[in-house]
């Protein structure tokens, strides 16, 4: 464990406190999460590829794969190159635990660690499925900050089982560059008035909305770190880049007056599985479809979701999308409905061969005041349904890319 970093305090003023959390080699944490035999040993987890293919990139790759050059995005020939599966030469010097990507596995470990947050922060952003800002200037102040963050790791660590490093900091372009500063397990705290010498030895491709062109600019400018940029003639800065000069400027100098707010709530839930190819059989389809339907009502039910409709996704051969769903009278949060309603929609598939299916809930409210009264449930003999869309999928034999259209409501966008 890394020591936390503390930078001078050289002004105590009025600020939002705002942390940053990063989690580390976060799908390989998962995997390692599922197979502790795997903790301490180099973990490549990588994007379509199975055990004796070798195409393919890196999604990550653990901390002890990363010291003998394994990285995201690299190929995965490449990755294993440097360090063959372990699996295929045991007695090979160094090797690696090779994983597939498992999209729905890493979403559910990312859903425990952002309710841990959630109970942290007066205001939570995820950002994405291992990173979120929160602003927690009413929990805490910043003499205490330290502890605060350290408390929230390790609560995530002891309930969730996976390690984040956390930055904390006035702005949110500091404490995302804090977090990052002392990773694995890192904590840094960027103290009010410390943040512009916080970022001035660093490159400026690390500065907030400096991409690798703006990179090459400034450094024909004779700009290479931060401390240059926010030294440099910011009218020389507008003449070059426009209105982004003056906000990278400022960003240089520490100043970022963006709020943390929150993500804009969900349209639609989803989970779906692929099905082996040796599965078969509508009985194990079933036997998914139900393990999903409570995946997704369980996971409506942790964000405080209400639906008013439930629907199933199904991948027929060759690469046939259909979707099906039906809408109620008003929302309600009614795991059993989604089970029924999901296996319901499902039996037109009995005999057909299924390589993928999905349940959704949509038409989602947020407030529990909006849930239509369970009578009215209650009363409703025939299982509550009040209207069924049937989205069949335009096939496009000549599409090569695999990508489809559907038609009605369910876009593929539901099914991340
Ligand atoms: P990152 O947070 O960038 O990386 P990481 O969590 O694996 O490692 P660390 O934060 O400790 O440096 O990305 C989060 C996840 O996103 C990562 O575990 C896998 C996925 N990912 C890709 O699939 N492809 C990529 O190129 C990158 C960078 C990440
Ligand atoms: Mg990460």
């Amino acid at each position: 464990m890394s020591r936390p970093g503390r930078l001078p305090v050289e002004s105590t003023s009025e600020q939002r406190i705002v942390l940053h959390v990063d989690m580390d080699c976060f799908y390989a944490a998962c995997e390692r999460l599922r197979e502790p035999p795997l903790r301490g040993e180099p973990v490549v987890v990588g994007m379509g590829y199975e055990p004796g293919e070798t195409v393919g990139a890196v999604a990550t790759a653990s901390y002890e794969a990363r010291e003998h050059g394994v990285e995201s995005a690299q190929s995965i020939e490449r990755a294993l190159e440097l360090l063959p599966r372990r699996e295929a030469d045991p007695d090979a010097e160094p090797t690696a635990y090779y994983r597939p990507v498992d999209m729905s596995y890493y979403e559910d470990v990312s859903e425990e660690v952002q309710s841990v947050l959630a109970e942290h922060a007066d205001v939570l952003r995820a950002v994405s499925i291992d990173e979120a800002y929160l602003d927690v200037t009413d929990r805490t102040d910043w003499e205490s900050v330290e502890q605060f963050a350290g408390e929230l790791k390790t609560e995530i660590a002891d309930t969730v089982g996976v390690e984040a490093s956390v930055g904390v900091a006035p702005t949110m372009s500091a404490a995302k560059i804090a977090s990052d500063h002392d990773k694995p397990d890192g904590l840094t705290v960027v103290e009010p008035g410390s943040v512009q010498s916080f970022l001035a030895p660093l490159d400026v491709e690390d500065i907030h909305e400096v991409g690798p062109k703006t990179v090459t600019e400034l450094a024909e400018m004779g700009i290479e770190t931060a401390g240059e940029l926010a030294d440099a003639d910011p009218a020389a800065l507008v003449d070059r880049f426009g209105e982004r000069g003056r906000a990278i400027y400022r960003y240089a100098r520490g100043e970022d007056d963006r709020d943390v707010t929150p993500v804009g709530k969900p349209k639609s839930l989803s989970r779906e599985s692929s099905l082996p190819a040796e599965a078969g059989g509508s009985r194990t389809v079933r036997e998914q479809v139900r393990t999903l339907a409570d995946a997704v009502a369980d996971r409506a039910n942790r964000r405080d979701a209400l639906y008013q409709t439930i629907g199933i996704k199904v991948v027929t051969p060759p690469f046939d999308i259909n979707t099906r769903e039906r809408s109620l009278s008003g929302p309600v949060d009614r795991p059993e409905l989604v089970r029924s309603v999901a296996l319901d929609l499902l039996a037109e598939f009995a005999d057909r061969e299924v390589r993928k299916v999905g349940v959704f809930v949509s038409g989602l409210s947020f407030s529990a005041g909006d849930q239509a009264s369970l009578a009215e449930w209650d009363g409703d003999s025939d299982g509550t349904e009040i209207e069924t869309h049937t989205n069949e999928t335009d096939t496009t034999p000549q599409s090569s890319s695999g990508s489809r259209r559907l038609s009605g409501q369910t876009t593929l966008a539901d099914f991340r």
